[in-house]
């Protein structure tokens, strides 16, 4: 949309590469709805365990909530406009389930369900393929208060909070993503207490675990008898993970780590069940796996999406600590981009999903460099860049990759950090909530304009031999 060239220089000597992307391939940004929404309290929404956890204090670094987060809620118009300006074939967002079943099962709050059939249709009007999660989350704080995902019945009561959305919208929706990071939910929300609803106990972790992934599968087959024609998708994240010495403590934390962060969830979804040894090694008796369930969960997705932003080393004491000098954003997360290209092509080779999508991928940077009223965050720019580079390779190495979302179209509410970090390729002013896109805004718009871009220096992050 824009004639920017914000290409930057190629270091003397290192001649730059291009990289052409197969047509049709998908440009767009993502976002999670209580990260943008705000507007807690408005038109009948009801608390989600996020609203209770930031309203303890200590939960969150600064203290803050979502309540006004990007007021995305009452700027929706708006918001669609500049995701048109940029140019973006698409726009991944989440519905928030407090706002169209407040009390988590039974009745349904129009005014909650009518605010995403009007984001629905005002993207479809603007050309813009919706790309809906069914659950980033925000899960109803009554359902919580009822057991929340250790409960089985939160499984069943999503299926059906699922029916009532693709009921509605199933008509101009063509693909439906059940869970987002289904691991997170779990693990951060039940085993680490660091997000909603802050639990501390490795069997609820489990318990939570199979039930999300119970929750994909009856979703994902009543999305099948309501909207035949839809693909289905569910959201994984995966951290690549490196043992920091080849001792054998370190091999072996390494090893049950990587199931358990990678393999936990797409193996059951893949029909392999879930990785007997770590079930073992964690001592998981897998009392909550009723008999049908596993053929549940393993109902066939047409989409994987996939969210990467850093590799994980692991020891088996203590946290591993990155040596002095190691790329990092700015939340201390590794920058690798060697090892998404990686990632894309061990697991098409171990799945073979007839399609992936890179649904999140993106960095919180300083922003500390402005020009012109507009932030120069060329750190960000070549995050995804780099990132880019290595979803080309693993095209090339024939991963059926059919898109790649930025995270995030705006600076947002990043859970326990707070308003903190910023992921944006748009600016927002959290006093004004003015929207300014930043120059990898630009960038990545030109990028999507041209389906490609000049990779300088290509021999920095050159893709590793597997
Ligand atoms: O902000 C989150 C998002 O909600 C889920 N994936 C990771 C992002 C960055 O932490």
């Amino acid at each position: 949309m824009n004639d920017l060239d914000a290409t930057s220089p190629a270091p003397q000597g290192a001649p730059s590469v291009r990289k052409n992307f197969p047509d049709g391939f998908i440009w767009g940004s993502a976002t999670s709805s209580f990260q943008i929404e705000g507007a807690t309290g408005e038109d009948g929404r009801a608390p989600s365990i996020w609203d209770t956890f930031c309203a303890e204090p200590g939960r969150i670094l600064d203290g803050s909530n979502g309540d006004m987060a990007c007021d995305h809620y009452n700027r929706f118009k708006e918001d669609v406009a500049l995701i048109k300006s940029l140019g973006f074939d698409a726009y991944r967002f989440s519905i928030a389930w407090p706002r169209v079943i407040p009390t988590g099962t039974g009745a349904v709050n129009e005014a909650g369900l009518n605010f995403y059939e009007q984001l629905v249709d005002e993207l479809l009007a603007n050309d813009i393929t919706p790309l809906p999660t069914l659950y980033h989350w925000d899960l109803p704080q009554v359902l919580e208060d009822a057991g929340g995902w250790v409960n089985r019945d939160t499984a069943l009561a999503f299926a059906d909070y699922a029916a009532v959305v693709v009921e509605r919208l199933g008509d101009r929706v063509q693909t439906w993503t059940t869970l987002n990071e289904p691991f997170v939910s779990a693990n951060h929300g039940y085993v680490t207490g660091e997000h909603a609803p802050g639990h501390t106990s490795m069997a609820e972790g489990f318990a939570a675990s199979h039930h999300l992934l119970l929750a994909h599968g009856l979703a994902g087959r009543r999305i099948r008898e309501l909207a035949p024609d839809a693909r289905l998708a569910i959201v994984i994240n995966f951290t690549p993970i490196e043992p920091a010495t080849t001792s054998n403590a370190d091999v072996v934390a390494a090893y049950h780590q990587n199931n358990l962060e990678n393999r936990w969830y797409a193996d059951p979804i893949a029909g392999l069940g879930y990785p007997i040894d770590t079930a073992r090694y964690h001592r998981w008796e897998q009392d909550e796996v009723r008999p049908g369930d596993m053929e549940t969960i393993a109902i066939p997705i047409d989409l994987l999406g996939i969210n990467f932003y850093t590799r994980s080393i692991v020891q088996a004491e203590g946290d591993y600590e990155l040596p002095e000098g190691t790329p990092q954003n700015t939340m201390g997360w590794e920058i690798h981009p060697p090892s998404l290209g990686e990632l894309l092509r061990g697991l098409h080779e171990r799945y073979d999903f007839p399609s992936m999508l890179i649904t999140e991928n993106g960095a919180p940077m300083p922003d500390r460099i402005r020009k012109d009223g507009r932030i120069e965050d060329d750190d960000r720019l070549d995050y995804i860049r780099q990132h880019l580079a290595q979803v080309h390779g693993a095209i090339e190495a024939g991963c059926p990759i059919e898109g790649y979302l930025v995270w995030s179209l705006f600076d947002n509410f990043e859970w326990a950090w707070g308003y903190g970090p910023r992921f944006g390729i748009v600016e927002v002013d959290f006093e004004t909530q003015e929207r300014t896109p930043k120059k990898s805004a630009e960038w990545f718009s030109a990028t999507a304009d041209a389906n490609g871009f000049d990779l300088p220096d290509p021999t920095r992050w050159a893709p590793t031999e597997d």
